[in-house]
């Protein structure tokens, strides 16, 4: 959009002087010029208050929220310390269940792979949140991972109510079940009425009925996979391994090299896997999947007994060979070209490198709230409030960060605000990169939320909140994990010039944010509240990208380094926004400009060729399934039109893309099956309902023909007219890496970003209610009034250090132990826990 300066205004303005408006601007009055005493005054007051600002030596304010308390108990953020252990501990007094501990499990016991709040029904938390109803029941989920049998799979159970409540004489917890002996997943147990805690198959939030359990296709692959298979399959080639790139994969301390494949596995025929060599960094900088080496193969892994997989080929410059004989005969053959390996260098480190630009060591410039904090957070309650926005977070094991009840000016507008799931899907030209699909929440994002860097991941100021996760018997706090803070853009929200004046406003926005590193990648996820009533949601991604061999492969990539290419993929996030626009009935309608030739009364019989407005109702969920118009040109609004406005229009909030956002380019893609159908398009809307409260399962991705949560089916034909309504949306881009992504990807350009705006909800801008705007009136090159409308002034003495954090207080996680519980033993401790 072109921007206009103040030049053409002026051009325009005695261009219309000349030719038609004199009598407008006769109209106004031309200001009366003040007294040289008043100027004189003026002046003298200004310069006064510039210098008590400058005597004032007092201390800036410590940063933090101020405190407040939340309105209402925060019914989504997670199970206190002392819930989850006696969940735990009651899990393992169900012998049927037949569970061992995580650190004595071996890959044929069963565990506990999650212990969590499951999340309210809405139709319970309303009338908690809106009337006086009570605080709904909770519940826990629980994930149990079966490996003791030949079938492992996943068990998602509901466990409740909680508190625990043991049953009568059912001994261990049993309930009335207890001594029933063996439980029946197909039928599921019946939550009892009576307040006894019991478990049942969780299947109400699958699209799929017998959810209650999901395959486990990775039972083996911590152990099995690689000590029976991979590693076997490495030593099979050692001789290849060692001449080709000097190193051996064979699971022993001198490896310099790691094998590891595609992502989900093939599953339409058994099981099978694609694998490749990477060589392993030789410094600590994770720099492994920029080190492909390029030889693939191909196993069959179907079942649990490695003595029965089988070696089905071998692909080496793009020429596959069906055999590892076939492979070392052409190997050893004459004509046999050998391809250089990729190697870690400098390219492939982080660290300062280059000649550092001008002034570039001059300490740069910090975002400071010199006079503290202008929000407030009930830390206990992980509740937030700033101006005229509130909401509270929650945080979870499968998509890390949510926000629930946001209300402005202390009306809902939105109910739950969240990812869903987050998909790098891959090409290329060999196996790996075509078989590579990653579903995140498969990998979760809550465990990946680590401390964030105080002054560089947000300002030293911001205020920062701990994320906590289940995992292994024990609750992991991520210190520091959240951050919160309001700062200044780097444009004006408003501004006007005139021959007479000047207005602009400050464009003060507060952020909500946390950074996930999942692998290789490292999401940045923020929500933006800004003065004019809109939240942005944003994500951007940095880490090192997961390149490709270049071999062959131009079509999938550019080629940036040595034998390197930047493997192309798509990068596609998935929100949930329930919005209750003025209550729970919204609708879903678009406003477009169209191009139309039309005659009117006053065009002497003759067609204009022009625009205007068609407008249009999403009426059911058919229709439910929408892509942003051509040219940007389709407005999408969520309107209730139970409260027309005194001009009669509908109040409502508009969402449209703020920085580039993307579907899925894969059509029924060959990796993902059924498990992304929520990929297919910009965005979605569907009836809310108790029973669809996520888009995805985190394990869709182990059974892609037959998905716990097929999205698809949630589009069953209800109505959406002043319906309950969510609209699902997707952020993304189409990331082709090229030089610049060496070594990492950076944030300024791997982004997307959603906006949500209100449209026609208030009858003005609500920017115009904060003091954080000046207005100068001028005439003739003098001042003749500054107004600041009372806004605050910054008059302390800031304390840089505080913009230079203790970096050495990174802490890690702090764990707390569950089974048996052990409250006042934290330990610290930073892995990668899946
Ligand atoms: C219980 O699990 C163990 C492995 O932890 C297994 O050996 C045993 O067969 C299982 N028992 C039953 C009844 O499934
Ligand atoms: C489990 O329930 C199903 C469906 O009611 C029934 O067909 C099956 O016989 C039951 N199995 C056992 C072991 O009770
Ligand atoms: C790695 O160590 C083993 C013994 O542990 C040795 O036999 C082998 O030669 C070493 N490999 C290399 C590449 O140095
Ligand atoms: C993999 O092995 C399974 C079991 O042996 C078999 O059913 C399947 O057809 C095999 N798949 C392929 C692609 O060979
Ligand atoms: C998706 O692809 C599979 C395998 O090629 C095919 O069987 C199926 O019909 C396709 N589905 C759609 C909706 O195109
Ligand atoms: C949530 O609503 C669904 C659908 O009505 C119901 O089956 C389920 O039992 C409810 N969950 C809880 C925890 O009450
Ligand atoms: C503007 O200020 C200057 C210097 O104070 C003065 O000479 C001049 O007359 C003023 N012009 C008007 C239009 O007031
Ligand atoms: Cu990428």
């Amino acid at each position: 959009m072109k921007r206009a300066t103040v030049l053409p205004v002026l051009w325009l303005f005695s261009l219309c002087l000349l030719l038609s408006l004199g009598s407008f601007v006769l109209a106004r009055p031309s200001p009366r010029p003040k007294s040289a005493n008043f100027r004189k005054a003026y002046h003298d007051r200004l310069v006064n208050d510039r210098m008590k600002r400058q005597a004032s030596s007092a201390p800036c304010a410590a940063p933090g929220a101020q405190a407040i308390s939340a309105p209402k108990k925060n019914v989504w953020y997670g199970l206190t310390d002392e819930e989850a252990a006696a969940v735990t501990k009651w899990l393992f007094s169900q012998e049927d269940l037949n569970l061992t501990a995580a650190e004595d499990a071996g890959s044929w016991d069963n565990t506990v792979l999650l212990v969590e709040l499951m999340l309210p029904n809405k139709t319970d938390v309303l009338p908690y949140l809106d009337g006086n109803g009570p605080e709904p029941t909770r519940y826990a989920h629980v994930v149990l991972d079966h490996r003791a049998t030949t079938e492992p799979y996943y068990a998602d159970l509901l466990v409740g109510p909680l508190p625990i409540q043991e049953g009568q004489g059912g001994g261990g917890g049993h309930g009335d079940y207890g001594g029933h002996g063996g439980h029946n997943w197909t039928h599921g147990y019946k939550r009892q009425s009576s307040a006894v805690t019991t478990w049942e198959p969780l299947t109400y939030p699958y699209t799929r009925k017998t959810a209650g359990r999901i395959r486990n296709l990775g039972a083996d692959d911590d152990v099995a996979l690689y000590d029976d298979w991979l590693y076997v399959v490495c030593a099979d080639i050692l001789d290849i391994t060692l001449d080709l790139w000097g190193g051996s994969c064979l699971g022993l301390e001198n490896d310099t090299i790691d094998v590891w494949g595609i992502d989900p596995v093939w599953q339409d025929d058994g099981i099978i896997r694609w694998d490749t060599f990477w060589n392993y960094p030789t410094t600590d900088f994770d720099a492994e999947t920029l080190l492909p080496l390029g030889l693939y193969f191909k196993s069959n892994v179907t079942g649990r007994d490695p003595s029965k997989w089988s070696l089905d080929g071998w692909l080496y410059n793009d020429i596959f060979y069906p055999t590892t004989e076939a492979f070392r005969a052409a190997y050893y053959s004459p004509d046999f070209e050998k391809l250089p390996a990729n190697v870690e260098g400098a390219w492939a480190d982080t660290d300062q490198q280059g000649e550092i630009p001008p002034l570039d060591t001059v300490f740069p410039p910090i975002t400071v709230a010199p006079r503290g904090s202008r929000y407030f957070v009930d830390r206990d309650q992980k509740y937030v409030k700033w101006m005229d926005f509130e909401m509270y977070l929650s945080f979870n094991r499968d998509t890390g960060m949510q926000l629930h009840d946001i209300r402005y000016k202390g009306n809902r507008i939105i109910y739950e605000l969240g990812l869903q799931e987050a998909l790098a899907h891959y090409a290329g030209n060999d196996p790996v990169q075509s078989g590579t699909s990653y579903l995140d929440s498969w990998y979760g994002f809550g465990p990946y939320a680590f401390e964030l860097v105080k002054a560089y991941d947000c300002p030293a100021d911001a205020t920062y909140l701990d994320s906590k996760f289940y995992t292994a018997e024990t609750t992991h706090t991520h210190v520091d994990s959240i951050c919160l803070f309001e700062t200044e853009a780097n444009y004006p929200i408003q501004r006007h010039s005139t021959s007479k004046y000047v207005a602009v406003t400050k464009n003060i926005f507060f952020t909500v944010r946390s950074v996930c590193t999942v692998g290789n990648y490292d999401y940045a996820f923020s929500y933006e509240f800004y003065m004019d009533g809109s939240i942005h949601v944003e994500v951007r991604a940095s880490g090192y990208i997961q390149s490709a061999y270049f071999a062959k492969n131009e079509e999938y990539g550019y080629h940036i380094h040595d034998a390197l290419s930047g493997s192309m993929h798509d990068h596609v996030l998935n929100y949930k926004v329930d919005f209750d626009i003025l209550g729970t009935a919204n609708t879903m309608t678009t406003v477009t400009p169209v191009a139309v030739s039309q005659v009117y009364p006053w065009s002497d019989g003759k067609a204009r060729n022009t625009m205007k407005l068609e407008r249009a109702t999403i009426e059911n969920e058919d229709q439910g399934k929408l892509y942003w118009g051509a040219n940007g040109a389709t407005q999408y609004k969520i309107i209730n039109s139970d409260y027309p406005n005194k001009f009669g229009e509908l109040p409502g909030y508009r969402v449209l893309p703020s920085e580039g956002t993307i579907y899925l380019t894969v059509q029924n893609s060959s990796n993902l099956a059924r498990a992304a159908n929520w990929a297919t398009h910009d965005l979605f809307v569907t009836k809310q309902k108790d029973t669809e409260p996520r888009a995805v399962h985190p394990y869709n991705n182990q059974d892609v023909y037959n998905p716990a949560i097929d999205f698809a089916e949630f589009f069953d034909g209800d109505s959406l007219v002043q319906e309950d309504i969510v609209v699902w949306f997707n952020l993304g881009m189409h990331h082709v890496p090229h030089t610049g992504d060496l070594p990492n990807t950076v944030f300024t350009t791997a982004h997307s970003g959603f906006q949500i705006m209100p449209l026609n909800y208030l009858l003005g801008d609500p920017s115009r209610e904060t003091v954080n705007m000046v207005r100068i009136n001028y005439h003739a090159g003098n001042v003749s009034e500054v107004n600041e409308f009372g806004q605050g002034e910054p008059m302390c003495s800031y304390d840089f250090k505080a913009a230079e954090p203790d970096f050495w207080g990174y802490t890690g996680d702090v764990v707390i132990r569950k089974f048996p519980y052990d409250p006042n033993n934290p330990y610290f401790e930073t892995d990668s826990v899946v």
